[in-house]
């Protein structure tokens, strides 16, 4: 079925994921129904405004609704190809929730005909797809769904994960290659068919259960890199070893190549995939818990080491903490390891707390009520007296060592190259030199 008009899709979840999917979709010139559980999200979207951030996604939505290719609505109706993109988020115990992947199975089971495509997008267990085929397989007995059926099924079922890094969703959505897990072979080569409509990047087919383990795997290496560049961290600071100096030397080897440390891992993704393959296999995932566990001490500790740098200073000063989001510049602060550690400080510090987000027009309540303050970036710089450097936005990385010399800092971001080492923090304050 190569996408073209006169094929209708259904995508169901209107998030980060199937807005953008939809859209393209229906810039493609099919009819595309985006089907989401929220009003407000129905109602916006077939205003042809958007109710998320993302880089020309709000023009993009506007001319497709305009166009007529491209509305939304509560509950799904029949059509040619149908795309789950709902989230998976942690339930008790770090355990992936996959309910609202089965409600949204048992929500288009009632309109699937034979000669339809299911395509699972949300990061998932491995497994999921076989409980989507089972969730419909049981909606629709009269249906022959593959795994569950003898012979050739009448409904076609892959998964096939979102590969997107925000900021960049509608360029990635395209270019990026993609990974296509069938049920069964036919499965596979019947959605592949179907994303080549829209996606320059290469489709490879394989099973459903190898596609729903590669994504978590990519989210898992790049978590467990990272842990590797935090722990890294933590080790360089004890020796007073300025960590960003020794990974830009040892990548100079050629088969070396160690991420950024940070403050911590943030975003709905990294932070969470692993979990997913922890909680399918506890005993044998040690290296990537392990991972998990340093990149969360990491946020812990850049608290431990602000904290040490406040007791230096006067009872009356400033801290400004430079940066929320949850990476550099997105105004994304949600899972963000910057504001855990700001709302840790501003309980601890109140008002002496001031936060610089060029990115935020208010603070998160969290901040707010704790009593944290959000200064434009020249007003901290002319009234603060340390620094706590939590986000690498562009913004930030053009400041200075002029403006920021005589202040305390600590980069937790490695952005300012040219800032002293910290340990010259007592021996600034007794008056020694560098
Ligand atoms: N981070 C570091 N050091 C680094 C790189 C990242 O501390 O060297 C931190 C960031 O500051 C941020 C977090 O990791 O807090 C995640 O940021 P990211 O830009 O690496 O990734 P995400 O979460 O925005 O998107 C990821 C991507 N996955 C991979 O790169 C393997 C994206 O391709 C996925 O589609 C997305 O997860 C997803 O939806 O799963």
């Amino acid at each position: 079925m190569p996408i073209a008009e006169g094929h209708k899709t259904v995508v169901m979840g209107l998030g980060y994921i199937g807005l953008p999917t939809a859209a393209l979709i229906a810039r493609s010139g099919i009819e595309t129904v985006g089907v989401d559980v929220n009003p407000d999200v129905v109602e916006t979207v077939n205003q042809g405004r958007v109710h998320l951030e993302e880089v020309d996604l709000d023009g993009l939505v506007r001319g497709v609704v305009e166009r007529g290719h491209l509305r939304a609505s509560l509950t799904p109706e029949p059509a040619d190809a149908f795309i789950i993109a709902v989230p998976t988020p942690l339930g008790e115990g770090q355990a992936p929730d996959i309910g609202y992947v089965l409600d949204a199975a048992r929500t288009i089971a009632p309109v699937l005909a034979p000669g339809n495509l299911v395509i699972l997008e949300s990061t998932s267990p491995v497994g999921t797809t076989e409980q989507v085929c089972a969730a419909i397989a049981k909606a629709r007995p009269d249906l022959a769904v593959p795994g569950h059926c003898d012979g050739n099924a009448d409904i076609f079922v892959a998964y096939c994960p979102e590969r997107v890094l925000p900021g960049r969703i509608l360029v990635e959505l395209v270019d990026n290659d993609r990974c296509i897990g069938g049920i069964t072979p036919r499965c596979a080569r019947r959605a592949m068919t179907f994303y080549r409509g829209f996606v320059r990047g290469a489709c490879v087919t394989t099973t459903a259960r190898n596609a729903e383990l590669v994504k978590l795997v990519e989210n898992s290496f790049r978590d467990v890199n990272i842990a590797f560049a935090n722990e890294l961290s933590i080790i360089a600071d004890g020796m007073d070893i300025d960590v960003w100096d020794v990974i830009a030397l040892a990548n100079r080897h050629p088969r070396v190549n160690i991420l950024q440390p940070g403050p911590g891992v943030g975003g709905h993704c990294i932070a969470v995939d692993p979990w997913f393959i922890v909680h399918g296999d506890p005993d044998n995932s040690r290296i990537i818990r392990t991972a998990r566990e340093v990149n969360l001490a990491k946020t812990e500790h850049v608290v431990a080491r602000a904290r040490a740098l406040i007791a230096q200073l006067p009872d009356d000063s400033e801290i400004a903490l430079f940066g929320l989001a949850f990476k550099a510049n997105i105004d994304d602060f949600r899972e963000s390891p910057a504001v855990e550690i700001a709302a840790a400080l501003a309980r601890e510090y109140g008002a002496r707390i001031a936060i610089v987000e060029p990115f935020a027009r208010e603070l998160p309540a969290v901040l707010a009520a704790a009593g944290a303050r959000l200064v434009a970036l020249d007003d901290a710089l002319d009234t603060a007296q340390a620094i706590v450097l939590l986000v690498d936005h562009e913004v930030f990385r053009s400041v200075p060592l002029d403006e920021r010399r005589d202040k305390m800092v600590y980069d937790t971001r490695g952005l300012w190259p040219d800032q002293p080492l910290r340990s010259d923090w007592t021996e600034r304050r007794q008056g020694g030199a560098r």
